[in-house]
C-alpha cells in the first residue's frame, strides 16, 4: 500500500491514536510560555511513566560511510567530503563484543546503524545474524538500515528484532531542502513494513536545521498522526558536520529543543522520547530540564554513530545528581 493511504490504515491489532494534531494545536504548544509548556508536559508524562525513569541504548555504527544519499546532515553520504571514512560492515564478532560491553554498562537496548540507502539481501542476512547474536545476549535489539523492500522487515522480524529507527527526520514540507535523493512518502512506506511486520516503530527528527517553528510543529505532528505513534521517537538537535551543506547552520536556541521535547511528550504521551544526537553540546543543566519536559530515553556510551557523546562516567554522575534510575 503506497503511504499516502497511510494515515487511513488501522487494523484491530494496531489502534488508531487516539487524537489528530493540527499543525496549529502544535504549533499552539510552542508558543506557550515555556513554563506553563513544561508544567503540562510533565503533567502527561506523569500519566504514563515512572518520572524518575530513563532507557537507555548503546549505539554502533556496523557499516560506516559511502551512503549513496544526499541528507544534507550527515556524516556518512558519499557525496560530502567529511572526516568519517569508509568501512566495510563490521564482523559479527565485534558487534557481539561490543554489544555485550554496552549490557555489562548497562545499556538495555543495542542500536545498529548502517550508512545504506537501504539493505541488499546479503548485507541484511548478516545484519540478521547480529540481531540473532545480540539477542541471544538479553538485550532489546533496534537496527537503521535505510528503507526496506517487501519481505526485510519480516525477516528482521523472525530474527528477534524489537525497534526499527527510520526517521521522518523533518517536516515534509521542509523535506526536499534537505535531502533530494529520497521524499517523505518514501520514509512512510519503510514505517508502514516496519509497523505491519510487527517490529516496534523507532522514529523521530532532528531540529536545528534551518527549519521554521512551523516546520517543527509539522513534524511533531506528522509523527504524532501516524496510525499508531511511534513507541520511541528520538529527537536529534543537528551535529554539525563539516563539509556537510549544514556545516554551517547557525545553532538552535536550547529552549527551542525544549520545547520540542515537550511538545512530543503531550502528543505521543505513551512514546519513549529519547534525547538524542546533540547531547554532547549540553549542559547538564538543559539535560535535566529536558527530562523535565518529558525526555525518558537516551543514548549511553562514548560514541553515537561518527560523532561523540557524553562518557558514561559523565552520565553516571548525571544520573546519581539527578536521582535518575536506568531502565
Ligand atoms: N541510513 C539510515 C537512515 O538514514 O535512516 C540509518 C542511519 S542515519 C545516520 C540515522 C539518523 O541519524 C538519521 O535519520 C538522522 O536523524 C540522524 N542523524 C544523522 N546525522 C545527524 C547529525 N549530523 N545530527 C543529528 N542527527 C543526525
Ligand atoms: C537517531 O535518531 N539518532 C541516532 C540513531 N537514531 C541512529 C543517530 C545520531 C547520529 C548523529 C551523527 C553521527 O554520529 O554521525
Ligand atoms: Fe546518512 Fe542515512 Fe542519509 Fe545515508 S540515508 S546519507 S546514512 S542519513
Amino acid at each position: 500500500m503506497h503511504a499516502s493511504s497511510l494515515a487511513a490504515v488501522s487494523t484491530a491489532a494496531q489502534p488508531v491514536s487516539a487524537r489528530r494534531w493540527t499543525v496549529e494545536e502544535v504549533l499552539a504548544l510552542y508558543e506557550m510560555p515555556l513554563l506553563d509548556l513544561i508544567w503540562r508536559a510533565q503533567g502527561v508524562h506523569r500519566e504514563h511513566f515512572d518520572t524518575n525513569a530513563i532507557q537507555r541504548s548503546t549505539l554502533l555504527s556496523v557499516k560506516t560511510g559511502g551512503c549513496s544519499e544526499d541528507c544534507g546532515y550527515c556524516s556518512q553520504s558519499a557525496r560530502y567530503d567529511t572526516e568519517a571514512g569508509r568501512e566495510r560492515l563490521l564482523p559479527l564478532d565485534e558487534v557481539v563484543s561490543a554489544a555485550r560491553a554496552a549490557k555489562d554498562k548497562g545499556a538495555s537496548r543495542f542500536c545498529m546503524g548502517a550508512a545504506w540507502k537501504g539493505p541488499k539481501d546479503n548485507d541484511l542476512d548478516r545484519v540478521l545474524d547480529m540481531v540473532r547474536e545480540v539477542k541471544a545476549l538479553g538485550m532489546q535489539t533496534c537496527v537503521t538500515l535505510g528503507m526496506l523492500k517487501e519481505g526485510q522487515a519480516e525477516k528482521l522480524k523472525e530474527a528477534g528484532l524489537d525497534y526499527y529507527n527510520h526517521n521522518l527526520d523533518t517536516d515534509k514540507e521542509f523535506y526536499g531542502q534537505v535531502i533530494k535523493t529520497h521524499t517523505h512518502d518514501d520514509r512512510l512506506d519503510t514505517l508502514e513494513q516496519v509497523r505491519d511486520a510487527g517490529i516496534n516503530v523507532c522514529s523521530g527528527g532532528i531540529i536545528g536545521m534551518g527549519e521554521s517553528r512551523r516546520n517543527r510543529a509539522g513534524l511533531i505532528a506528522q509523527l504524532a498522526n501516524l496510525p499508531q505513534p511511534p513507541e520511541s521517537v528520538p529527537i536529534n538537535n543537528l551535529v554539525p558536520i563539516p563539509g556537510t551543506p549544514l556545516a554551517d547552520n547557525p545553532p538552535l536556541d536550547p529552549f527551542e529543543f525544549v520545547r520540542t521535547i515537550a511538545a512530543a511528550r503531550i502528543t505521543m504521551p505513551t512514546s519513549w522520547v529519547r534525547l538524542s544526537a546533540g547531547r554532547q553540546e549540553m549542559s547538564d543543566e538543559l539535560q535535566a530540564l529536558c527530562f523535565l519536559a518529558g525526555a525518558n530515553s537516551m543514548f549511553y556510551g562514548d560514541r553515537l554513530l561518527t560523532t561523540g557523546n557524553p562518557d558514561v562516567d559523565r552520565d553516571d554522575r548525571l544520573f546519581a545528581r539527578l536521582g535518575l534510575t536506568a531502565v
